[in-house]
């Protein structure tokens, strides 16, 4: 009997992106081997850049086949496991999908995470000096990524038509860890789809399953 190789995800314990392929996983169904790997230790092994030479995570292996690059690994998931779900199409919808995912690694990632969320929640619970002005800096332009995703969702909870996309699982998490600093939560509240969204998304229970544990900080 030969056994199908399974996968094996390495990422970041509190890491929006894996948080991201993590769900993707679980929403699809798809059994998943987690190694940890934190991308900003100074000994990220030479197997680890091997598999991402960016050092980065995430990153995931099947058998011979190794995949970097969030999206591509989402895409990759939804295409090559059974079921409907997440499978990419060249429809109006696929581009909608595709444009979210973009604007998100483009020019929400680094404001939303890197700036309101690492020096407004993460930095602070973890012990390390925090800088008020990338709080503000990282403010200013969330907003303008929010605005922008604000005009392109759709009514009925989901961002992009009305089922669940690789869009809503590649916002969610950087929405959750922007809305654990309070003024991050005041200005996600002043969009209206949006908050709608997020209270739909963020009760999901395997949204709630791979949350990352904060408490660990510190
Ligand atoms: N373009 C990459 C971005 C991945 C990324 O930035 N991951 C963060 C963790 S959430 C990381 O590895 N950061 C390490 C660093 O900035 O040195 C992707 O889509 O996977």
């Amino acid at each position: 009997m030969s056994l199908s190789p399974h996968v094996k995800l390495y990422g970041y314990q509190f890491s929006v992106y894996s948080w991201i392929v993590r769900l993707v996983l679980v929403e699809k169904g798809v059994a998943y081997e987690w190694i940890e790997v934190d991308p900003f230790a100074s000994d990220v092994s030479p197997d680890y850049l091997a598999l991402n030479p960016f050092r980065r995570v995430p990153a995931l292996r099947l058998g011979d086949f190794s995949l970097y690059e969030t999206s591509a690994i989402t895409r990759f998931i939804g295409d090559h496991f059974d079921g409907p779900l997440f499978r990419s199409a060249s429809t109006f919808e696929g581009a909608c999908v595709d444009q979210i995912i973009s604007i998100v690694d483009q020019y929400g990632y680094w404001p939303m995470v890197r700036q309101v969320f690492s020096h407004g929640c993460f930095m602070p619970l973890s012990g390390e000096a925090a800088d008020e002005n990338e709080i503000r800096d990282g403010l200013k332009k969330s907003e303008v990524v929010l605005g922008a995703i604000e005009a392109l969702a759709g009514d009925d909870g989901f961002l992009v038509g009305n089922a669940l996309s690789r869009a809503d699982l590649h916002l969610a998490p950087m929405v959750s860890y922007f809305t654990e600093v309070p003024a991050g939560a005041a200005m996600l509240a002043e969009h209206a789809r949006l908050s709608r969204w997020w209270d739909s998304i963020q009760s999901r229970p395997h949204f709630v399953a791979t949350k990352p544990d904060l408490d660990l900080l510190g």
